[in-house]
């Protein structure tokens, strides 16, 4: 079976948990982006929901499909967000921000009730650190920022390659004009820990561990779907 299909069918799954009237967080990537596909069906037949785009990106597809949008400000709290991952353990721990959408993804699901992770198999892990971390850096004193989570994650037994992230040779810029660094630390074996030293750090804006946000996961794989919970 095919990635994509995989995919669809995770995010045909995670279409049943929403219901009329819902105020729906979406989000990014390419899980995220089937599921709007679906979604858009199911508004195209007479379903109502309002939805909180996660990126710029998502927010465009919405619009070309149809789907109804608001902003976090005239809609602050959210029933339930559906948003991809690109790792996840059995706690429903995620790293996110493959995509560059980590700050509205995590802003989005803090505010809402409820997050679904729809992923297919291969993005299941024992422990999280396999995909390499993005975290979201303000501009201004790059360096310095770098240097700081060098030697805050060394302190906790963490090192690896930092690399600024970049596309068509410059650096990237998210939605919220912030530079992202990729950090291959390899086995994170204590994500809280990380997150909370990585917090202390003034030039980290936010950082693609997701901890306790998603209450459950739709996986797809061959063999069918599964769905963890916390
Ligand atoms: C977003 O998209 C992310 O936070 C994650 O980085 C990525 C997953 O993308 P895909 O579904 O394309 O693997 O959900």
């Amino acid at each position: 079976m095919d990635a994509r299909k995989l995919k669809i069918e995770a995010a045909a799954v995670a279409l049943t948990y929403v219901d009329d009237g819902m105020r729906l967080g979406i989000g990014t990537g390419s899980t995220a982006e089937e599921f709007v596909r679906l979604l858009a069906a199911k508004v195209a037949g007479g379903l109502t929901i309002i939805g909180v785009p996660t990126s710029e990106r998502t927010a465009q597809l919405c619009r070309e499909l149809g789907v109804s949008l608001t902003t976090l400000d005239e809609t602050p709290e959210l029933d339930l967000t559906i948003d991809g991952a690109d790792e996840l353990d059995g706690t429903l721990s995620l790293i996110k921000g493959g995509g560059g959408a980590l700050l509205r993804e995590k802003i989005v699901a803090a505010a809402s009730n409820k997050m679904i992770v729809i992923a297919d198999e291969t993005k299941v892990v024992e422990t999280l650190g396999r995909f390499p971390l993005p975290i979201e850096v303000n501009r201004f004193g790059l360096e310095a920022t770098k240097i700081a989570i060098i030697k805050a994650s060394a302190d906790l037994g963490l090192a690896g390659p930092i690399a600024l992230r970049l596309k068509e040779g410059e650096p990237f810029i998210t939605d919220g004009g912030h530079y992202i660094l990729d950090a291959s630390f390899g086995s994170i074996p204590d994500p809280k820990t990380l997150s909370c030293a990585l917090y202390a750090i003034p030039g980290v804006v936010e950082h693609g561990l997701f901890l306790g946000l998603a209450s459950a996961a739709i996986i797809a794989g061959v063999d069918g779907i599964r769905t963890l919970t916390v």
